[in-house]
């Protein structure tokens, strides 16, 4: 057989299964398109002058590195003369992307964190690219923050890339998660992985665990439990990663099983988590349930929270099935 290319894959949904249709085959393949220039711009690294900060502050007060601005530069630069957008928005700015007049428009909106783990950047560690594709509610003349602001579940498509010793896309239109893998002799992506499952039982954990004292009873409890290991009431001992790169941490438990937490601490009380609901929790929750796993904040399913506010923050408990379950009840306890 040979190798099936993204381009292929796209078109025999389109054909076959009816899975998507031409605009969103063709807003995948421009994503794809520039996840590869992203790709290709980090790993230019210290040989081109793309390291470090950009000396400005994004809509979070969070600084901006360099190549935080060239991702989504290269993501609005690619997305916007196709006719399938209505509007973009993402982690580096404050309000909406419209479509330039000169533009047709389209029925997609696309929400992105261009630059996931991005603190990682400048040591070599993998980030990546994550995305989520909804709708543009009919009608709407305007398009404003407000046509955004849907739940998860109404996500028609959820992605994200890796930018590590391979670079990898990852997608879900809602039927499985299927897994490329960035051919770089030939610059194209071929599947690699066809249906992707997490396994529903682990012994690995990924939290920042400098915020423990910050936590909130039930999740200091559960990771308790998981450190007392084969003599405390688990009956096992538990392993640790913690890579600060959302993409890399889910990917690996996408690949072997785990659990990831950025739960609500006192720190962030206020602000209602770390991670943004609209271009990182909830496409990594849609593709980790596409992929048999659970995501929930441990007091209700991400995929069902009504967003209010474009960068809305969410506490993030995401992973293999059974752990999921355990955290979620000991917030209910
Ligand atoms: P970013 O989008 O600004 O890079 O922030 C999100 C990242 C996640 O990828 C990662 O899980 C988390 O922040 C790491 O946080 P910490 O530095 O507290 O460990
Ligand atoms: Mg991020």
């Amino acid at each position: 057989m040979p190798p099936v290319t993204l381009a292929r894959f796209l078109i025999e949904a389109e054909r076959n299964n009816h899975v998507i249709s031409a605009d969103l085959r063709f807003l995948v393949e421009v994503v794809s398109r520039a996840c590869k220039a992203i790709s290709i711009a980090i790993g230019k690294g210290g040989l081109a002058d793309v390291l470090g900060s950009a000396g400005s502050d994004n809509v979070q007060g969070e600084a901006q590195k360099k190549l935080d601005v060239i991702s989504n530069d290269i993501l609005l630069e690619a997305n916007e003369w196709g006719g399938h957008l209505a509007a973009m928005a993402s982690e580096e700015m404050e309000a909406p992307h419209l479509i330039p007049h000169r533009y047709p428009k389209g029925e997609f909106l696309l929400v992105f964190d261009p630059l996931d783990g991005s603190s990682n950047i400048d040591v070599n560690i993998s980030v990546g690219t994550i995305f989520s594709v909804l709708r543009c509610p009919e009608g709407v003349e305007a398009v404003d923050e407000k046509v955004f602001l849907q739940p998860g579940t109404q996500q028609v498509c959820a992605g994200f890339a890796v930018y590590g010793p391979t670079t990898l896309l990852v997608l879900t239109f809602g039927d499985g998660v299927k897994c490329f893998t960035l051919d770089r002799e030939f610059g194209h992506f071929v599947l690699t992985q066809d249906n992707m499952r997490i396994p529903e039982e682990t012994k690995e954990f990924a939290i920042n665990m400098s915020n423990a004292r910050f936590w909130e009873p039930p999740v200091q409890r559960y990771v308790d439990e998981l450190l007392a290991g084969k003599t405390g009431p688990r009956g096992q001992d538990f392993n640790m990663r913690w890579v600060a790169s959302m993409v890399a941490d889910v990917f690996r438990i996408l690949t072997r099983g785990g659990i990831f937490m950025y739960p609500l601490d006192s720190k962030m009380k206020d602000q209602g988590g770390k991670l943004r609901l609209m271009y990182e929790a909830n496409p990594m929750a849609m593709i980790v349930e596409q992929a048999g796993g659970l995501a929930t904040t441990g007091r209700e399913r991400i995929l069902d929270i009504q967003p209010t506010k474009l960068h809305q923050r969410v506490p993030v408990i995401l992973g293999s099935k059974h752990e999921v379950e355990r955290v979620t009840a000991y917030h209910r306890d």
